[in-house]
């Protein structure tokens, strides 16, 4: 989902191009018969392989099942006082990546392939913020600099050369969960592009932050997040200094604080319960956003590395980068990221990786606060649930 498609859809229902119900049915089963065969293929020749490890001759396939080794932190402290919000992140090598069980690859946002295998990382230390950007932070931004948004910016018509004028109009993208359950397999159902919404209104021109000041700022496009921290005189992580802030020195564990969703029956993070998307229940203390630091930090103090809003990195999005990574064998020392952005849903859509998932993470749909998956979001594109926080060296 991204601004430019949502531009496309708005102006192109194009019923003519809907598939048929029973042309509909019949590509669907052959899709199945694909989808099992496929699977069944990749089972048995996963099962044949297993007991013999042969360098160099396991593939994709077999490095999916590559194991997490401890988190080798780095020794030395801060080389300064850490600045105000901020923590020191040691900075070490690590396992990055997320191994979840291959029946969750067939469920919509559930599937993180992109996130295997599993390869070793070195990243230097460095500050992060404690929180992710407050309305309030954002808001000192904005008065000092008078910058505006991208979603305050009315779009160019060369941009979008395909779309009509009337949808030129400034706004961004929202959560708008149907009031009945819906199949999951359409995000259209519930995310809507919005005039007027931008992070003072974050869904949509009666909507306001009055109050919010300790809310994460949202609405905030990838440019949008590095001007403020260019301003503030910090920077945006790349995806594994992220990844390795948020496991705080554990090794493997789904989450930021270790092995169970819920320790004890206490709730860790703002995500979604109830039946997604039309009924948030809250039973985490929040139906939709929470305020900043609301949940306990993990072991480098951070907070939200789960759930709440996602959080832009600086790394291009591809889902084959970490196998390109395996595939050179060593320890990759402080990757950016591949050179290049693709991603064969949207392959015109420039895409930064996206971390932590949001309020909206739910099991039924996408388990993207398991710490080690990934999100992914076209570059001009804010939406209500996601925000950023910045790093810094000393
Ligand atoms: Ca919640
Ligand atoms: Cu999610």
């Amino acid at each position: 989902m991204s601004k430019a498609s949502k531009r496309r859809r708005e102006n192109a229902p194009q019923p003519e191009r809907r598939p048929k119900p029973a042309g509909l049915a019949l590509g669907l089963i052959v899709l199945a018969i694909i989808v099992i065969v496929l699977g069944w293929a990749i089972y048995s020749n996963r099962d044949s392989k297993r007991g013999q490890v042969v360098a160099g001759t396991t593939p994709a396939i077999g490095m999916s099942h590559a194991a997490f080794e401890p988190t080798v932190a780095n020794h030395a402290g801060p080389p300064a006082k850490a600045p105000e919000g901020m923590t020191w992140i040691p900075g070490g090598e690590f396992s990055m990546g997320a191994n979840d069980p291959p029946d969750m690859d067939d469920v919509g946002m559930k599937a993180t392939t992109d996130g295997r295998p599993i390869h070793r990382v070195y990243v230097d230390g460095f500050f992060m913020d404690k929180t992710d950007v407050t309305n309030a932070e954002f808001a000192k931004f904005v008065k000092a600099t008078g910058y505006v948004t991208v979603a305050e910016r009315k779009p160019r018509q060369e941009d979008y050369p395909s779309a009509p004028p009337e949808n030129l109009v400034a706004g961004s993208v929202v959560f708008a969960p149907p009031d009945h359950p819906v199949p999951l397999t359409d995000h259209f159902q519930w995310w809507s592009y919005v005039r007027g919404a931008d992070w003072r209104h974050p869904e949509g021109p009666t909507s306001s932050i009055k109050g919010k000041e300790a809310y994460p700022v949202v609405q905030v496009a990838y440019e949008d997040a590095l001007a403020y921290a260019k301003w503030a005189g910090k920077r945006l992580p790349t995806e594994a200094e992220w990844e390795f802030a948020a496991r705080g020195g554990l090794s493997g564990k789904p989450f930021a604080w270790g092995n169970d969703f819920r320790p004890n029956g206490k709730w860790m993070a703002n995500t979604h319960q109830g039946h997604f998307p039309n009924h948030d229940t809250g039973e985490d203390g929040f139906v939709g956003l929470a305020p900043v630091a609301k949940y306990p930090p993990n072991q480098y103090g951070l907070y939200d590395m789960a759930g709440n809003v996602w959080q832009w990195t600086t790394d291009w999005y591809r889902p084959d980068y970490y196998k390109q990574l395996a595939q050179n064998g060593s320890v990759a020392r402080n990757p950016q990221g591949p050179e290049t952005p693709f991603d064969p849903a949207e392959p015109r859509e420039p895409k930064k990786v996206h971390r932590g998932g949001s309020y909206l993470c739910t099991d039924q749909y996408c388990s993207r606060y398991i710490v080690g998956t990934r999100g992914k979001g076209e570059v001009s594109t804010g939406t209500n649930h996601l925000g950023f926080r910045c790093v810094m060296k000393s």
